[in-house]
C-alpha cells in the first residue's frame, strides 16, 4: 500500500515532477522535470528573463556580479520543444570553488535562522559547509528555470502568473491586479528596484533596505503571486496531497528562507464572520470568461481556491520570507570544535533577497498550477492536451442548461 505523496505519483504516472541538485558553489544547479507532453515549446527567452529577474533587486550581494544564469537543456528537449521524455535543466555556476578548501573553508561557527546547526546535527559533524552549500538559495536558481518551463505551457493555455513584492516592516501595498490590469502595471513592477509596483512603498523598502546595510543587519518581507486563467477545477477536494492549495503551500514554503503562506485573505479570515469572508455566487453570461464560465464573485476572498480546487476566480497567494540568516554583525552562537560561546559565522551574503524570492515564488506558483492542469487534461502531446481543454469548456458551458 502506497500512501501520501507516493501514492498520488504511483497513482498518476504523467504528474508533472521536479527535483533539483545542486551546491551553492558546485559546478551547477539542476532541475530533473518528469511529466511535461511532447511538442510544448520552449521560450528560452522568457525562461532566460526570469533568471536575469530573479538574479536581480536592490540588496543583493557581491555574487551576482559573477553569475549570469543562463538555462541549458542536457535530455528532454529537441529543436526547442519537449520531447515528452525526462527533461534536464541546467544552470551553470561561476562562482564554482567547492573543492577548493580555502575558497570555501569549514564553518563552525553556525548562523542562527540558517540551516547550519540542524544540519551539523543531522549529518553528524562540526562542519556546517555541506549544509550550507545545498540548503543555499543557488537551488532557487533551478527551481525559477522549472517554473519558467512550465509557464510556457500554461501561457499556450492565456494562463499568466503575475508576481510582486507587497511589503517591509511598516511599509505595505495593497495592490489587486485583475486580468484586465495586471499587464499595465508589469512595467512599473519590472522598473522598480524592488520589484514593488507601488512607486511610494518602492522607495520605503529601499530605505529599510539601506539601512538594513547600515546597521549590518538583513530584512525579510511579502510578497503576493497572481493567476490569471485558469479554468475551474484544478486541483481536487477527494484527497488532501491533491488539494491545489495544499499543493501551493508546500512549494512556497519550500523557498529558502519563507515562514508562511496565505491564500486569499488568509489568516484575516479568523478574525471575521462566514458572510463577510465568504464570495457571493452571481451568474452572469454577459461577464463568462474561460475561467469563471459565467459565475462571477463580487469578492476574491478565498484566492481563487474552494475545496482545494480552483473556482474560476484568480488565484493569489502571499508569502512571507524572513530576513536573511547571514548578519555581518554576527549573533550568539557556540564554536562547535571548543563549545565555547563565539559570534557566528560570516559568508558573503546578500542583505536582502526579498525582490529575488518574488520572482522564485512566481515560478513555483506556475509550477504547481501546470502540475494541477495536466493533471486534469492530461496528454502524452500538447495537442491532446488542448483537446482535452477544449472538450472540458465545452461541456462545462452546458451545465446550467444540463
Ligand atoms: C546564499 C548566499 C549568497 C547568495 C546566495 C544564497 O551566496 P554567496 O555565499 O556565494 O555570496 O548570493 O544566492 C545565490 C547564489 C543566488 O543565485 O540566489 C545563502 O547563503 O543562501
Amino acid at each position: 500500500m502506497c500512501t501520501g505523496y507516493a501514492s498520488r505519483t504511483m497513482g498518476s504516472m504523467s504528474r508533472l515532477t521536479c527535483r533539483t541538485a545542486g551546491e551553492s558553489h558546485g559546478s551547477a544547479s539542476i532541475a530533473l522535470i518528469e511529466g511535461f507532453p511532447s511538442d510544448l515549446e520552449l521560450d528560452t527567452s522568457f525562461i532566460n528573463a526570469e533568471l536575469a529577474r530573479r538574479q536581480g533587486g536592490y540588496g543583493r550581494g557581491a555574487r551576482q556580479e559573477i553569475e549570469s544564469d543562463e538555462v541549458t537543456f542536457l535530455a528532454g528537449v529537441r529543436n526547442g520543444r519537449t520531447t515528452g521524455a525526462p527533461l534536464v535543466a541546467q544552470i551553470i555556476n561561476r562562482d564554482n570553488r567547492l573543492d577548493d578548501s580555502e575558497a570555501t573553508p569549514s564553518i563552525h561557527k553556525p548562523r542562527p535562522g540558517h540551516a547550519d546547526l540542524a544540519g551539523a546535527l543531522k549529518w553528524l559533524t562540526n562542519d556546517c559547509r555541506n549544509t550550507l552549500e545545498r540548503a543555499s538559495a543557488r537551488e532557487t536558481a533551478a527551481r525559477t528555470a522549472a517554473g519558467a518551463i512550465a509557464r510556457c505551457l500554461l501561457r499556450s493555455f492565456d494562463i499568466n502568473v503575475f508576481g510582486f513584492v507587497c511589503g517591509m516592516m511598516d511599509a505595505n501595498v495593497n495592490i489587486n491586479p485583475t486580468p484586465e490590469t495586471w499587464e499595465t502595471i508589469l512595467d512599473a513592477r519590472d522598473n522598480s528596484a524592488v520589484y514593488c509596483p507601488d512607486d511610494q512603498t518602492c522607495k520605503a523598502i529601499i530605505e529599510h533596505i539601506r539601512s538594513a546595510k547600515t546597521e549590518k543587519d538583513t530584512v525579510g518581507g511579502t510578497c503576493e503571486v497572481h493567476v490569471f486563467g485558469c479554468p475551474p477545477g484544478l486541483g481536487s477536494c477527494c484527497a488532501w496531497q491533491d488539494k491545489l492549495d495544499s499543493q501551493l503551500a508546500g512549494a512556497v514554503m519550500g523557498i529558502q528562507a519563507f515562514k508562511a503562506v496565505e491564500i486569499g485573505i488568509g489568516t484575516n479570515c479568523g478574525s471575521m464572520h462566514g458572510s463577510q469572508v465568504h464570495d457571493p455566487i452571481h451568474y452572469s453570461q454577459a461577464h463568462a470568461t474561460q475561467s469563471n464560465l459565467g459565475f462571477d464573485r463580487p469578492t476574491n476572498h478565498a484566492g481563487g481556491i474552494e475545496g482545494g480546487m480552483t473556482n474560476g476566480m484568480p488565484i493569489v497567494v502571499r508569502g512571507t520570507m524572513k530576513p536573511i540568516s547571514t548578519l555581518l554583525q554576527g549573533m550568539d552562537s557556540v564554536d562547535l570544535q571548543t563549545g565555547e560561546s563565539a559570534r557566528s559565522d560570516y559568508e558573503r551574503s546578500d542583505i536582502c533577497a526579498l525582490p529575488a524570492a518574488s520572482v522564485v515564488m512566481e515560478n513555483v506558483v506556475g509550477f504547481e498550477v501546470a502540475a494541477a492542469f495536466l493533471d486534469s487534461f492530461s496528454g502524452s502531446t500538447m495537442s491532446m492536451v488542448h483537446a482535452s481543454h477544449k472538450a472540458y469548456l465545452s461541456a462545462a458551458r452546458k451545465i446550467l442548461s444540463s
